[in-house]
């Protein structure tokens, strides 16, 4: 039995709420049931109609890239074989302009399915809602009968992958890139270096790959993409309507960077609780396979480090077509105060002249000389700690916005309760699917409201993850409700935004998960349907 047919709420009233932009009226009572999609869209309306029936001779016509992307998306969810020149029933993929960016229209009746898009990434995320909305009945497959309006709260919503503890492959990054777009993500943050590992071929400065790049955590075997690789990822992002953010982190998280240029780094800061845990010590220029952070940093006060930056950034500027650059900038504890501040700031404007907006994680935000409109990435807590969050508001202040990634809610890489051996604790310990959803974007930071937010990022460290498997069974779950935080209306302005409706719906995407092949984590706090 297909439990999206249990599902009920006073659907029209909130459907007209939500288009009219206000809290939905009281419930008069009536209920038709509601298919399941995530991340929840701007409207749903279920019509009262028979749904349309999907079969060998349906027939896919329109935009030739997302007729594709239906296609296969159709295919593998359900065996069948539709086709451009098929005899039946028709789904028609369309561009309409002049609707918000990445917005969608999806209209499906027992005679047809028609999804306009207001540019090639709505359309594209009117097909995977598709997908989403693809359901047995008995023998055959069917499209409910339903209206749906969508589009995205946030203009960024991204996940990112650490590839420097341990390194990916090309085929894993591009199966997270699709495992991502499927939920309407559209920005891959890659971190691409770290002590352990420096993961990026650059011309300009070979050593990195040639004596940096060989080892990751734990001595597991190291890596790097070539610039045709790093081609490869950005093209394949682009084709699922995502951006390449590549993060160079700086002047903390050094140590591989001296493995290939000693001249450029200081001796390791070794803190007292790095000694008492028995854990590895960094040593100059010897590979480092621990997890401790916060030992290393690039020389504050040497010229050569700003050409080290400028080349590195000159060249990663030519190979990326999105608009930003990382600069990292995050827990910089072996260097002073005032060098990390003038670091951040000439490294963020050697970003700014190469014409890319730079990134740099919360605690560069209050640099005095921080280059205008510079993005901050917040990743303290839901409730902020430590003047982290005037650090971020630092950005703001500045002229930049926010990118919200609380890493007590969707740090991805954080344990779960019960599940997999993988994961850290360090973010208020083992997180819930329940704790990743609940959260809302414009109540974690006072005074920073939507206008301020660009939107919300995932990322997943890769201390303890070493494979794709690993990667999906951390993500999955979890990363719906991190796309849900950045795509769906705020809390307030929808009732599919609670948590009862989210794991009822997420539930409902394990059929379609494993018809794609993606290895979630089949968590005991949400009752999956198994088709
Ligand atoms: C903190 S949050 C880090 C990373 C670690 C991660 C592990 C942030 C900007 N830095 O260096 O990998 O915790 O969860």
């Amino acid at each position: 039995m297909n439990r999206r047919r249990g599902r009920t709420l006073a659907l029209a009233a909130v459907a007209a709420a939500l288009l009219a932009g206000c809290a939905p009226p009281a419930q008069n009572g009536d209920t038709v049931s509601l298919p399941a999609v995530v991340p929840a869209p701007a409207s749903i309306e279920q019509a009262a109609g028979a749904p349309f029936r999907l079969s060998d001779s349906t027939r896919i016509e329109g935009e030739a890239d997302a007729a594709t992307a239906l296609t296969a998306l159709v295919e593998a969810r359900t065996g069948l074989s539709p086709a451009a020149n098929g005899g039946g029933p028709t789904v028609t993929v369309a561009i309409e302009r002049g609707g918000p960016a990445e917005s969608y229209r999806l209209v499906a009746d027992e005679a047809s399915v028609t999804i306009t898009g207001a540019d090639d990434a709505g359309l594209f995320y009117g097909v995977q809602t598709l997908g989403q909305l693809i359901a047995r009945d008995g023998d055959d497959w069917i499209v409910p009968a339903v209206s749906i309006d969508d589009a995205p709260r946030f203009a960024y919503r991204g996940v990112m992958l650490d590839v420097a503890r341990h390194f990916h492959s090309v085929e894993t990054v591009k199966a997270y890139i699709d495992d991502a777009a499927g939920l309407k993500f559209n920005a891959l943050h890659l971190h691409l270096s770290d002590d352990q590992g420096w993961r990026i071929e650059l011309h300009s400065r070979p050593k990195l790959t040639e004596l940096a790049a060989g080892s990751a955590v734990g001595g597991d075997a190291g890596g790097f993409y070539t610039r045709d690789d790093y081609r490869e990822i950005v093209e394949h992002a682009a084709s699922r309507h995502m951006i390449v953010v590549p993060e160079i982190d700086m002047p903390g998280h050094t140590h591989a960077v001296g493995l290939a240029y000693p001249e450029l780094v200081e001796e390791p800061v070794i803190a007292d609780h790095m000694r008492e845990d028995g854990s590895e010590l960094p040593e100059s220029g010897k590979h480092y396979g621990g997890i401790a952070v916060g030992f290393s940093s690039l020389k504050i006060h040497d010229e050569a480090t700003y050409d080290f930056a400028a080349d590195v950034f000159g060249e990663l500027a030519a190979m990326t077509p999105g608009p930003y650059l990382h600069l990292g900038g995050d827990e910089a504890l072996g260097t002073p105060d005032e060098d990390f501040a003038l670091f951040v700031s000439r490294v963020s404007g050697i970003i700014a002249d190469l014409g890319k907006t730079p990134v740099a994680w919360h605690e560069a935000g209050d640099a005095p000389d921080l280059a205008e409109a510079t993005v901050g990435q917040y990743w303290g807590f839901m409730r902020p700690t430590d003047g982290m969050d005037d650090k971020a508001r630092g950005f703001v202040r500045n002229g930049g916005r926010l990118i919200l990634s609380p890493a007590d809610a969707i740090y991805l890489d954080m344990q779960y309760p019960t599940g997999p051996q993988l994961g850290l604790t360090w973010a208020n310990g083992p997180t819930s699917v329940q704790r990743a959803y609940e959260w809302e974007p414009s109540t974690i930071l006072a005074d920073v409201d939507d206008s301020d937010i660009l939107g919300v990022e995932a990322p997943l460290w890769s201390e303890t993850i070493r494979t794709l498997d690993d990667i999906e069974t951390m993500a999955f779950p979890r990363i719906a409700a991190a796309a849900e935080a950045g795509w769906s209306p705020a809390t307030d302005a929808s009732e599919l935004r609670t948590w009862d409706s989210f794991r009822e719906r997420v539930g409902s995407l394990g059929p379609l998960w494993t018809s794609l092949g993606i290895g979630f984590h089949p968590s005991d706090e949400i009752d999956w349907a198994t088709e």
